[in-house]
C-alpha cells in the first residue's frame, strides 16, 4: 500500500489515463469505446453511474471516468454459471473480497442453492418460477414476503415489480434509497410538498452562488464536474461543506476542455471550503441564518430594506416568526462548538449567500445519513425560503441522487406508504383491492427477518448484505429465510447468505441488447432534474464476446415470477414483456406526468416530469411552504455513548473510494485522497494519531460503541494521517458497515446513521497479509 499526496487537480489527464487504463485491461476494448460513445446520446443508453442529468450539450466525452468504470465492469466477457459454482462451494466463496466476487464476470445461468453440497446448482427458468410461486404461495399472510429494490432498475422493471408485490398483497418495499436519500423526500415533502428537487439542469448555467454540502462530486458524481467547472468560469461562487478535504471541490481540469487538457490548466472550484464537523451541518445553516438575521435586524436599524424577501415569505410561506425566535435564541456558543466553524467562516459564507441573487443549496449523502437529516435538511430549504429562492430561475435546493434510477422507481411505485391518490388509480385501473397497510423500509425487513416473520426476500438488484447496517445481523436475517432470490448481474456478498432455498437469476444490464418479441426494447429512467429518457442497449448477445446465455432483462424475469405465482392475475403478464411500451402504457394511466410516455420518449433528451414546488404551487396541507422550526440536536455525540468508554471517543463517517460503485469494488486506490492498493484505511487527524500514542501507517480495530447487547467490531485498518476535524474519523463502506447499529437510524428517515457511528479504536495485532479479505 503507498500514500501519496494528490496535489494536481481532480479531473484531467488523471481521469482520462485511468479510463483509458480500464479500457486497455479489458478483453473487450472496441466493444466497450463504442458503448462509452453511445453513453447518454440519444439512442444510447443511460449512464449506470449516477442520477446527474445531461446538459444537451453534445461535448465530446458524454462520459466519465467512473461511469467508464461501469460500463466496462459490466462489459466483461467472464461468466459464472453452474460449472463455476459447481467449483466453489458457498463458504469458500465469502472468503474471498468483494472485489474477486463481482470480477469473476456477468451471472447467465439460472442457479439453486443445495445446502446438501453447499454449491449453487443449475435450475431451468421454469422451475426457479414454480419455486418462488410456491414459496409465495405458502405464506400465511402476503406480508412475510419483502420485495427489495436497487436503484439500478428502470421505471418498466420498477412498475411491474410494485404491481407483483401489490398483487400478492404487501407494501414491503425496503428499497435502496432508505439508506440513500429518504431524509430528503421526507424532510422535502413536509417543507416544500413535494421530495424532489426543484432545479433544472440550466438552473446551473444562471446561478450566481452554489452552495454544496456533504458531497464528493469528482468522484460520485463527476458529470456535475463540468456542471460546476461551467459555472466556476462564469464567476459564480461555489462554496463547500465538507467534513474531508476533498481535492476535486478544490481543483478540477475538465476533460471536456482541450485547452486546459494541453496547458495542463485547472479550475478553483470552491472560492470557500468549510469543514464542518461530522452532523454540523444544521448548526453551521442555523449560523448563517442568524448572522443574516443580525445583518437584517442592524439594516433595518439604519433605515435601510429588510434583505430578506418578505413579499415572498408573506405568500409563499407559514412559519417565519417562530423560525427567527428560534434562531435568535439559539445562542452562538451552540452553533460555534456543534458546527465546528469558526465565527468569521459562518460570516464569510453568510456574505456570500447574501451577496447572490440566485442560490443553488445542493447535498448527498454527508447530510442525509444522520439522526438529524430531516432537520437538517429542512434547515437548508428554511435559509432557501427567506430569501425566496424556490421557484427563482437559476436557484432552488438540488439534492443530488445516487443510483441512476433511484429516484424514478420512487416515482413508479416503489415506496412502502403508498399515497392515497396512488392506491386510488392502481385500483381503477387494475381492479384489485391494493393493500393499505404501510409496509416494511430496509431497517424494518430486516428486524422483520431476524424475529422469524418474514420468510420471503427477493432482490431487484443490489447488494443487501454489503449495502445495509450490521452486515452480521443482516446475514443471519437473509440465512433465516425460507427463500432468498437474488435477481442480479454479478455476484455478490448476499447471495453467499442464501435462506434454506435461495435462487439467483441472472439479468441483462444497461448496455445489453434488449431483445423480445416484438424487436429491441427500450427501458426509461429518471434523473436528479426530473427528466425521463429512454436508454437502449447497445451491445448485442453474440456468443463470442458477449454470451448472454440464459439471461433475461429485469422485465422479463418479473412477469415470469408473476405469472407463475398469480396466473394472469390482474395483467397478462407475459404479453407485456413483448413489448415495453405496452407497460409504459400503464405507467401512463397510473403516475402523473407520464400521459404519452411512448411518443415523449422519442423527443431527445426525454421530458420533464415537472415539479409542483419549482412553480410555487405548494403541495402540503396548508397550501404554503412550511419553515419549520426544530432545536439544533442536543449533542453531536450523546453523553450516553461518551460514558461508555474511558477512551477517546471518535465520530466516525464511512464513505466511497474513487475505485468503486457502492458495493461493488473496481480496485483498491482512492486517487484523489492520494491512497493506493489498499481499502481497509482509517482518515485520521494528525493530532488525533499521536493523542492516541500511534503513528500512521500502524493498524487498528475499531469498535463501536451502541448501548445494546451485540459487539461490534471490525480489525486491521490502517491509520492514514489527513485533513479532517479532530475527533472526526472516516473508512469506506462497506468494509466498516459491521460498525453500524441496525438500530441506529434517522428520525423520520430511517436511513441508518451511517456518518456519524460512534467509535474507540485501538492498536490492531493484524499484519499486513490478508488486507483484501474482508472479515464478515
Ligand atoms: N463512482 C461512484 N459514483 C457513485 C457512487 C459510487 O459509489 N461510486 N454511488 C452513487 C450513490 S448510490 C450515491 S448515494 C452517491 C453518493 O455520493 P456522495 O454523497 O458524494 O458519497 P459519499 O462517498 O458517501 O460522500 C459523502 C461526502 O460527504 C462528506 N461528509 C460526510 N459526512 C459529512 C457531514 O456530516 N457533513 C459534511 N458537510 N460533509 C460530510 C464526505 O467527506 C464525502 O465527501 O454517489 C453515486 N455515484
Ligand atoms: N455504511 C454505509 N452504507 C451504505 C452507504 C454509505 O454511504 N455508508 N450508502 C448507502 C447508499 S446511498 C446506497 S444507494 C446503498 C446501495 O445499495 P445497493 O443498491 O443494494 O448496492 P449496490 O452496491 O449498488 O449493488 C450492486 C449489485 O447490483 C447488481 N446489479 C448491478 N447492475 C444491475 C442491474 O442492472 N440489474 C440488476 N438486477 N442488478 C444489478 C450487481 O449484482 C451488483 O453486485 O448502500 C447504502 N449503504
Ligand atoms: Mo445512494
Amino acid at each position: 500500500m503507498a500514500i501519496k499526496k494528490y496535489t494536481h487537480a481532480a479531473g484531467g489527464w488523471g481521469a482520462l489515463i485511468s479510463t483509458s487504463k480500464h479500457l486497455l485491461k479489458s478483453e473487450n476494448v472496441a466493444k466497450n469505446i463504442r458503448n462509452l460513445l453511445r453513453t447518454n446520446q440519444d439512442k444510447g443508453f443511460d449512464c449506470p453511474g449516477c442520477a446527474w442529468g445531461e446538459d444537451g450539450e453534445k461535448g465530446f466525452f458524454h462520459f466519465c471516468e467512473n461511469g467508464a468504470k461501469a460500463v466496462n465492469w459490466e462489459g466483461t466477457r467472464r461468466r459464472v454459471n453452474a460449472a463455476f459454482f459447481a467449483q466453489h462451494p458457498v463458504s469458500w466463496l465469502r472468503k474471498q473480497s468483494d472485489y474477486f466476487l463481482e470480477y469473476q464476470g456477468r451471472l447467465n445461468q439460472p442457479v439453486r442453492y443445495n445446502s446438501q453440497t453447499d454449491h449453487y446448482e443449475a435450475i431451468s427458468w421454469d422451475d426457479a418460477f414454480a419455486l418462488i410461486a410456491k414459496h409465495l404461495n405458502q405464506l400465511e399472510s402476503p406480508n412475510q414476503a419483502e420485495f427489495y429494490t436497487s436503484g439500478r432498475a428502470s421505471n418498466e422493471a420498477a412498475f411491474l415489480y410494485q404491481l407483483f408485490a401489490r398483487a400478492v398483497g404487501t407494501n414491503n418495499f425496503p428499497d435502496c434509497s432508505n439508506m440513500c436519500h429518504e431524509a430528503t423526500s421526507v424532510g422535502l415533502a413536509q417543507s416544500i410538498g413535494i421530495g424532489k428537487g426543484t432545479t433544472r439542469m440550466e438552473d446551473f448555467a444562471k446561478a450566481d452562488a452554489i452552495f454544496l454540502f456533504g458531497q464528493n462530486p469528482a468522484t460520485n458524481h463527476p458529470r456535475m464536474m463540468d456542471t460546476l467547472y461551467k459555472a466556476s468560469r462564469r464567476g459564480a461562487s461555489i462554496v463547500s461543506f465538507n467534513n474531508l478535504k476533498e481535492r476535486g471541490l478544490e481543483r478540477f481540469t475538465n476533460p471536456q476542455n482541450k485547452i486546459e487538457m494541453i496547458t495542463n490548466g485547472s479550475t478553483p472550484i470552491s472560492g470557500h471550503y468549510f469543514k464542518p464537523k461530522l452532523g454540523g451541518d444544521m448548526a453551521a445553516v442555523r449560523g448563517m441564518v442568524k448572522a443574516l438575521y443580525e445583518f437584517d435586524q442592524n439594516e433595518i436599524a439604519q433605515g435601510r430594506p429588510s434583505i430578506f424577501d418578505h413579499e415572498y415569505i408573506a405568500a409563499h410561506t407559514n412559519g417565519m416568526e417562530d423560525y427567527l425566535a428560534k434562531v435568535a435564541a439559539t445562542p452562538w456558543d451552540d452553533i460555534l462548538e456543534q458546527s465546528g466553524l469558526t465565527r468569521e467562516e459562518i460570516d464569510s459564507a453568510a456574505t456570500t449567500y447574501r451577496q447572490a441573487k440566485r442560490v443553488i443549496t445542493t447535498w448527498a449523502m454527508g447530510i442525509t445519513q444522520h439522526k438529524h437529516s430531516v432537520n437538517t435538511i429542512q434547515e437548508i430549504v428554511n435559509l432557501q425560503l427567506l430569501f425566496g429562492q424556490i421557484g427563482r430561475e437559476g436557484a432552488g435546493v438540488c439534492p443530488v441522487r445516487g443510483h441512476s434510477n433511484v429516484q424514478g422507481d420512487r416515482t413508479v411505485g416503489i415506496n412502502e406508504k403508498p399515497s392515497a391518490a396512488f392506491n386510488h388509480k392502481m385500483e381503477q385501473v387494475f381492479n384489485f383491492t391494493v393493500p393499505k397497510q404501510p409496509g416494511h423500509n430496509v431497517v424494518e425487513s430486516i428486524k422483520s427477518m431476524l424475529a422469524g416473520e418474514s420468510k420471503v426476500f427477493i432482490a431487484l438488484g443490489g447488494n443487501f448484505v454489503s449495502a445495509t447496517p450490521d452486515t452480521r445481523l443482516t446475514q443471519q436475517a437473509l440465512e433465516s429465510c425460507h427463500l432468498t432470490v437474488s435477481i442480479a448481474t454479478k455476484l455478490n456478498r448476499t447471495h453467499l447468505s442464501p435462506g434454506k432455498d435461495s435462487l439467483i437469476l441472472p439479468c441483462l444490464g444497461r448496455t445489453d441488447i434488449d431483445l423480445q418479441k416484438q424487436g429491441q426494447q427500450c427501458v426509461t429512467v429518471e434523473d436528479s432534474f426530473s427528466m425521463v429518457h429512454a436508454s437502449y442497449g447497445a451491445v448485442a448477445n453474440d456468443k463470442e464476446h458477449n454470451d448472454q446465455g440464459e439471461m433475461r432483462s429485469e422485465p422479463a424475469i418479473i412477469a415470469g415470477m408473476a405469472q407463475a405465482t398469480l396466473g394472469s392475475h390482474p395483467v397478462a403478464w407475459l404479453d407485456l414483456v413483448d413489448d415495453y411500451d405496452r407497460i409504459r402504457s400503464l405507467i401512463e394511466q397510473v403516475i402523473p406526468g407520464f400521459a404519452g410516455v411512448n411518443e415523449k420518449i422519442k423527443q431527445p433528451g426525454g421530458f420533464y416530469l415537472g415539479n409542483s414546488a419549482r412553480e410555487n404551487n405548494w403541495q402540503t396541507p396548508s397550501g404554503k411552504a412550511e419553515i419549520i422550526t426544530h432545536d439544533l440536536p442536543e449533542h453531536l455525540l450523546p453523553a450516553k455513548l461518551r460514558a461508555m468508554s474511558d477512551q477517546a471517543v471518535f465520530v466516525l463517517q464511512t464513505m466511497r473510494s474513487h475505485d468503486q460503485y457502492n458495493t461493488t469494488i473496481y480496485g483498491f486506490d482512492d486517487r484523489y485522497r492520494g491512497v493506493f492498493g489498499e481499502r481497509k484505511v482509517l482518515f485520521m487527524n494528525a493530532q488525533d494519531i499521536e493523542k492516541i500514542g500511534l503513528k500512521a501507517g500502524e493498524r487498528v480495530d475499531i469498535r463501536s460503541l451502541y448501548a445494546d447487547q451485540y459487539e461490534r467490531e471490525v480489525f486491521g485498518f490502517k491509520l492514514v494521517a489527513y485533513d479532517i476535524p479532530v475527533g472526526n474519523i472516516a473508512a469506506y463502506f462497506p468494509e466498516a458497515n459491521p460498525l453500524v447499529a441496525l438500530h441506529d437510524s434517522g428520525d423520520l428517515s430511517h436511513t441508518p446513521v451511517s456518518k456519524a457511528i460512534a467509535v474507540t479504536v485501538k492498536k490492531s495485532a493484524e499484519t499486513d497479509e490478508n488486507i483484501h479479505v474482508v472479515s464478515y
